[in-house]
């Protein structure tokens, strides 16, 4: 795409709301460099890529001073002229500037319309679109570099190798159709079962790397579960790092959740403490594990805190009470992590390896027990390539150029001509396209965009 495709000038904010040492006003569009020119002495002329320090003046007075920065199309973040004016944090002044530039003819940005129109200049694509989203959103420096890097174009760079093979294909199978006639041969089925088989292959670990992506970006939910008295909301102290969930030597009486969001290795995960899980009369207290159960349902993860006062026998051995044997058996099918706490004051004599020991008294134990939860979270799913996929919209996207081109391998088994699978082929390279935004719906297109802060 060369040149811009939108004729207004649009205008926002683009620092936070409230007050701040430095607040901007952003413009983009072919009226940006002039619009608020009339409210900005300078000292010198405007040049692109440079600052120039200006007073800001309205109706005859001086309001502020400033620094104004010109960016002239394309060499911008949007590819259009942009004008960024930065004035103290005061909203009053920036307001100011708002309304003025609007009464000069510009409009008000829509969330995220600077962004999306770098991508609608070909900036940017959309993996770098969405990670500018993700930059800003995120909660942990390991979700910044990731996101840093799909803003890099990691993720794209990722799948073009794949587009290119595939384009390769598609090309050898209209030649081979353009010149059936002319008795030039029509490529060998073998050779066709080749090319497939090598996309999948290059498609398979970067679908994998959904598992991660999808972790890193969203977060996870992890409850801890356990009977009264384990030390559960001890725990959840422990890992928070802080006094928050109420602790009382009195069993029962976390009879809310109470949620807190941790970095574990950089993945944010949202902690769980929740009520004990035992039959109860209390009705404040059945409500209580009524959300447990609720809780435990909706979790990623469980973590099943045993007593080891009530676990380990007089020889030190392993012996779990019925409850918590009860417990382990309904939460069958979702493998939770089994920690032992309170091993400060019973130990059983050889350590399971399966158990992790803790005692959310002392802190011993929690700093494993956090390097064995990291491990099970990220299990095998440790992507070194760089530029996974984040996103559901990406892995379906991968998903339906894989499924597509399972249907090209069907056909292909079929002996179905090779114009049927062409349309395979080019089904799953739309879906490709759709990964980068090649081809994306407007729908979609609003949808991502929408999720954007206003000025961005
Ligand atoms: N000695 C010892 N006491 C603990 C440990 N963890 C928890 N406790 C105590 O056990 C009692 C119950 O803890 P709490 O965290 O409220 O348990 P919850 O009902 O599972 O949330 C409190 O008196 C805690 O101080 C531990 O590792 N060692
Ligand atoms: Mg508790």
């Amino acid at each position: 795409m060369t040149g811009s495709l939108t004729e207004d000038t649009i205008v926002a904010i683009a620092t936070p709301p409230g007050r701040g040492g430095i607040g901007i006003v952003r413009l983009s569009g072919p009226d940006a460099p002039r619009l608020l020119l009339p409210h900005l002495e300078l000292r010198s002329s405007l040049l692109p890529g440079r600052a120039r320090y200006c007073a800001i003046v309205d109706d005859g007075a001086r309001l502020d001073e400033g620094v104004v920065t010109y960016f002239a199309a394309p060499n911008s973040y949007t590819g259009e002229d942009v004008l960024e004016i930065a004035a103290h944090g005061s909203p009053v002044i920036l307001d100011v500037l708002v309304r003025r530039a609007l009464e000069a003819g510009a409009r008000l940005a829509r969330p995220g319309e600077f962004t999306e129109r770098a991508f609608l200049n070909g900036r940017i694509d959309l993996t770098q679109a969405e990670a500018v989203r993700d930059l800003i959103a995120a909660e942990t420096i390991y979700q910044v570099r990731v996101a840093a890097e799909q803003l890099g174009g990691a993720l794209s760079r990722r799948v073009a190798p794949v587009k290119e093979q595939l384009v390769a294909l598609v090309t050898l199978l209209e030649a081979g159709i353009d010149f059936a006639e002319d008795d030039i041969d029509v490529t060998a089925d073998a050779e066709i079962l080749r090319r497939l088989d090598a996309l999948d292959h290059a498609l398979g670990p970067i679908a994998g790397s959904f598992r991660e992506g999808r972790l890193v970006h969203s977060g996870l939910t992890m409850a801890i579960v356990g009977r009264p008295n384990a030390g559960k909301s001890s725990l959840f102290n422990q890992l928070v790092e802080r006094e928050r969930a109420i602790v009382t030597a009195m069993p029962g009486t976390t009879r809310d959740l109470v949620t807190e969001r941790i970095s574990l290795g950089g993945i944010p995960v949202e902690l769980v403490d929740t009520a004990g899980l035992r039959e109860t009369e209390d009705e404040a207290e059945s409500h209580g594990i009524a959300r447990t159960e609720t809780a435990m349902a909706d979790a990623d993860l469980v973590l099943l805190l045993l007593d080891a006062t009530a676990a380990v026998d007089a020889e030190g051995v392993l012996r779990l009470p019925d409850e918590d044997k009860w417990l382990l058996a309904s939460l069958e099918g979702r493998s939770p992590v089994v920690v032992l706490n309170k091993v400060d004051l019973a130990r059983p004599e050889s350590a399971e390896r399966e158990v992790a020991q803790v005692s959310a008294l002392t802190g011993e134990g929690v700093a494993e027990l956090r390097a064995r939860l990291l491990e099970r979270v990220r299990g095998s799913a440790n992507d070194s390539e760089g530029g996974m996929l984040t996103t559901l919209r990406h892995y379906e996207a991968l998903e339906g150029c894989t499924q597509a081109l399972d249907r090209a391998r069907v056909g292909l088994a079929g002996q179905v001509p090779h114009e049927m699978l062409l349309l395979d082929l080019y089904a799953a390279l739309q879906q490709l396209d759709q990964l980068t935004g090649a081809t994306t719906a407007d729908d979609i297109l609003n949808r991502i965009f929408s999720s954007f802060c206003i000025g961005k």
